[in-house]
């Protein structure tokens, strides 16, 4: 550290310098975060000083939470639903897991994945000592339904299903995952981390949630397609009292017990995350999502001209093309399994697809 400080001149000047080598997101096909919108950013500004870890200090912001988790239940079809903000996905599949663990204690513990599964999973494993026991996929890149009866047995203590997987941007089939797992009373997560904020104001989408009855808890991320300032996931259980299986005593905060993996959480991501779904409503939502599913489809049928085809038809807005090279300048991102993938967020507009698509044909004239 330095003897002396800088001026906050120097300093601002230096942070602007390093900054501007941060990639535009107008450059960005690969991310499922986006720019916040400017609500977010607003309302995050002013609630970034409270810290949700010690609730009872700033029960305005800590009831901001309860709302923000309410919203989300109603739209994810349990107005019951526990929850909390989380600091995203990963947070949340970790928290299924352990809450999994809890409920039925065996010595070896395994968990029923699909092969799709998101890298958090293996996170997840590693640190509670659990077998991750892959589901193989289909055709379409879902979990193969025929596959996942024989995977289970007594030491079994979770089954996951993805609604918009990360790189295929496809849901499992649900239904009948949780329809299996219930027959072994076995707790079903849904990882709707991306798709939780897609899927409902998609007509005709399938259904993910708690409207199918054995789903017992579920990821949703409003810092993906809810347009909120990163850090803010949320993760929702049916039955609000399975949370209290994490609890641990808090004995010198406000609150004597707690159920969050973190502790110190800024409030202010969490605010601003409440605040756009509040303010754009479901047809606000509804229309982001329209716009950002008519890209999709822009972009697919103009590879296809090319003659880069679409891997798999996709659910929400990951589309993944069978493409050797992008045009330089534009970040995309390659599968495991060497596709092309690119994430039609907000911030990638109908101009970005064209001028994308444009310098696609150059390459290929
Ligand atoms: N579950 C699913 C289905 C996901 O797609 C992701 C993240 C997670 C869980 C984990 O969420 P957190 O990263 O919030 O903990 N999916 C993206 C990915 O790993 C995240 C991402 C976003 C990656 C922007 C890159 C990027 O530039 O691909």
């Amino acid at each position: 550290m330095r003897e002396t400080g800088c001026t906050e001149e120097d300093l601002l000047s230096f942070l602007a310098d390093t900054q501007a080598k941060d990639t535009p997101y107008d450059r960005i096909l690969s991310s499922m975060c986006t720019r916040p919108h400017p609500l977010a950013v607003r309302v995050h500004t002013m609630f970034m000083d409270t810290n949700l870890g010690d609730p009872g200090l700033f029960q305005g912001t800590a009831s901001l939470e309860q709302r923000l988790v309410k919203v989300l239940g109603m739209l994810l079809h349990c107005r019951e639903a526990g929850g909390y903000a989380t600091s995203g996905g990963t947070e949340s599949n970790i928290q299924a897991l352990r809450i999994a663990r809890k409920l039925r204690k065996v010595t070896n513990p395994n968990i029923i994945i699909p092969a799709s599964a998101h890298f958090s999973f293996e996170k997840a494993c590693d640190m509670l000592c659990l077998e991750a026991r892959d589901i193989p996929l289909d055709d379409h890149y879902r979990a193969d339904i025929d596959r996942v009866e024989r995977l289970i047995d007594q030491q079994t203590i979770c089954m996951v299903g993805i609604a918009g997987s990360t790189e295929y941007g496809v849901v499992d089939p649900l239904e009948e995952m949780a329809a299996i797992a219930d027959s072994h009373g076995i707790f079903f997560h849904v990882d709707a981390a991306f798709g939780g904020l897609v899927l409902p104001f998609i007509d005709g989408a399938p259904p993910f949630d708690f409207a199918i009855e054995g789903v017992s808890s579920i990821s949703v991320d409003p810092h993906k397609m809810g347009m909120s300032t990163i850090p803010v996931g949320c993760f929702l259980v049916r039955d609000p009292a399975a949370l209290g299986l994490l609890n641990i005593p808090t004995p010198y905060l406000t609150v004597k017990q707690g159920y969050t993996l973190s502790g110190t959480r800024s409030g202010g991501a969490v605010a601003g995350a409440l605040a756009v779904l509040e303010y754009f409503g479901r047809e606000g939502m509804k229309a982001l999502v329209s716009g950002c599913m008519r890209n999709t489809r822009r972009l697919i049928d103009g590879m296809e001209t090319f003659g880069y085809p679409v891997v798999v038809q996709p659910q929400v807005n990951v589309a993944t093309f069978r493409c050797p090279a992008a045009p330089a300048g534009w970040h995309v991102s390659w599968t495991r399994h060497g596709h092309m993938r690119i994430v039609c967020m907000p911030h990638v507009h109908r101009d970005t697809i064209e001028a994308f698509l444009k310098d696609i044909g150059d390459i290929c004239a």
